[in-house]
């Protein structure tokens, strides 16, 4: 038995978006960070650094595993359904690359700029431009891999797509839009359509004390 612990945020998107692909059995375990449920102790056992997603694998007869970091989590379940993620190299290498260009450049920029934009207690206009330009000239980045490139490992969708479309579907947080990049919006919008991307998403803002959707 799978167990999801998040809300509706871009990194616990990204791991319910595999999970919709796979069809397995799972369940999501709201954990509302807005209300501090992050660093209650039940939840920082689980995860010493008090963020979400969490994941627990019961483990249908093996030892369980409880797992934290969005990309370790789907690299773990890609590895397990065998789904998403290529076998054989280069393009193994090449989906683990870009999905740690999210997690390590992309995820970090966006949230700074998600802080400057809304959650600082005073405004800080240099800070805003600052992660703003940031943002912009890593999205520009992005629509120009995709101009050859239908998802971000070559033609096949793999986890760096789920893990780039959590931050993405939530741009309007940080400030950002899509803009003129038509490459990006070309791969947004054949990700939106996919039926399990369309479950994923009313599944995680149906959670109980969700936002509205953003996508
Ligand atoms: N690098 C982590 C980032 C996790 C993260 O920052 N989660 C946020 C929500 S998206 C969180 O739990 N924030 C609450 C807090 O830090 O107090 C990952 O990819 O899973």
């Amino acid at each position: 038995m799978i167990t999801l612990y998040g809300f509706d945020t871009a990194n616990t998107i990204k791991i319910v978006l595999l999970l919709e692909e796979l069809e397995t059995g799972y369940a999501i375990r709201p954990v509302n960070i807005r209300q501090g449920a992050n660093r209650e102790p039940d939840f920082l056992a689980l995860n010493p650094l008090g963020k979400i997603p969490v994941l627990v694998d019961s483990g249908d007869g093996g030892p369980p595993v409880t797992i934290t970091e969005s990309a370790a989590i789907l690299i773990y379940l890609a590895e397990k359904s065998g789904g998403f993620l290529p076998k054989d190299e280069p393009d193994r290498s090449t989906t683990l690359q870009w999905l740690m260009v999210q997690a390590a450049s992309c995820g970090p920029i966006f949230g700074q700029s998600e802080y400057w934009h809304h959650l600082a207690s005073q405004e800080n206009p240099a800070a805003i431009a600052h992660y703003a330009g940031l943002s912009s000239r890593i999205l520009d980045d992005l629509d120009r891999h995709l101009a050859n490139h239908a998802f971000f490992a070559g033609e096949d969708y793999t986890i760096a797509d789920m893990a780039h479309f959590g931050w993405m579907s939530r741009r309007k947080k940080a400030g950002l839009a899509i803009g003129g990049r038509q490459n990006l919006r070309r791969w947004y919008d054949t990700i939106r359509e996919r039926p399990a991307t369309r479950r994923a998403l009313n599944r995680v803002y149906g959670l109980p004390g969700a936002g509205p959707a953003m996508h």
